[in-house]
């Protein structure tokens, strides 16, 4: 079961809400459907990944209005924020906490999470951001909070996972994109290839393959046979290490970091083989490239 929702975007004018989007819709793990066949105009977004499917609407910045234009804006901007599941409120960690902060916020009477999302730390000392934070935290308790650099790329898979936590299981609102790439068997495979290395370090580089031979999802459940291919003994020694501990450790953090990602549980076997020549073998290539 997928979640998916609708996400919008609020916070002052200039608080970094476009940047924010933009980063979050190239994280490594979107899939991006770039232009939805729809007649809003303040969707901005698609992001989809194996967790689901997250329409996000950007808003134009509220301010204090002082023109009826102003004026205009602000309603527009409400009316997109009353229609979805989960805003984020954007702030700017760099400048200081003000009564522009505190009118937003009042104006945002929701009947829906509210995360406030401080943005540009990365702009600002830790110590000013700080600062920002314990206001924040002080005068809204029980608002969830953190803190992102979109430039930077800080937090920024944290906060989709946060968005997740929110949302309920839906309907995908919008086909994906016919080139859906991140099937569930190459995320595994990328997850447990990513534990290898880091795990094993230097010592077992990019000389690795790792092919799933068994794959089945139900609603709650993956489970997952694998094959770990390297191309010397002694890398396999490495792979599986002494009493079988590393190799438990790679199976144990995979798992982990899968079933966080994927809200189901899952189980893997991983069976390590030596296969000098897998580059150029065609059968695993042909798997490896799907
Ligand atoms: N250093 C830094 N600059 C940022 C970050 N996010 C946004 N900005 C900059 O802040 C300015 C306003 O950002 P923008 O996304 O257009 O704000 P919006 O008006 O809320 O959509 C731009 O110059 C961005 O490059 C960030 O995380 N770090
Ligand atoms: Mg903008």
């Amino acid at each position: 079961m997928i979640k998916s929702g609708f996400v919008s975007i609020a916070g002052r004018p200039n608080a970094g809400k476009s940047t924010l989007l933009n980063t979050i819709l190239g994280e490594k793990r979107a899939i991006v459907t770039p232009k939805p066949q729809t007649t809003n105009k303040n969707i901005q977004g698609v992001y989809n990944d194996l967790r689901g499917q997250i329409v996000f609407i950007d808003t134009p910045g509220i301010h204090k209005p002082k023109t009826a234009y102003g004026e205009y804006l602000n309603k527009q901007a409400y009316n997109s924020i009353r229609g979805s599941e989960v805003t984020l409120l954007v702030v700017d960690a760099s400048v200081d906490y003000g009564p522009g902060d505190e009118y937003l916020y009042s104006k945002l009477k929701l009947d829906h999470a509210l995360i406030i999302v401080l943005t540009k730390i990365d702009l600002a000392s830790p110590s000013h951001v700080k600062a920002v934070k314990d206001k924040w935290t002080e005068n809204y308790p029980n608002t969830p909070l953190i803190e992102v650099s979109s430039v930077r790329n800080f937090n920024i898979a944290e906060l989709v996972t946060l968005i997740f936590d929110y949302l309920e299981p839906g309907p995908l609102y919008f086909p994906r994109p016919e080139d859906y790439a991140i099937k569930l068997e190459q995320y595994i495979n990328e997850i447990v290839r990513e534990k290898i290395i880091m795990l094993t370090r230097e010592e077992i580089p990019y000389s690795v393959a790792v092919v799933v031979d068994y794959l089945d999802e139900s609603d709650t459940k993956i489970e997952a046979y694998l094959t770990v291919y390297c191309e010397k003994e002694s890398q396999k020694g490495i792979l599986i290490g002494k009493n079988a501990k590393m190799i438990k450790r790679i199976r144990l953090q995979a798992q982990y970091e899968l079933t966080q990602f994927l809200k189901k549980d899952v189980l893997l076997e991983l069976m390590v083989k030596v296969e000098p020549l897998w580059r150029s073998d065609s059968k695993i290539l042909k798997k490896l490239l799907g």
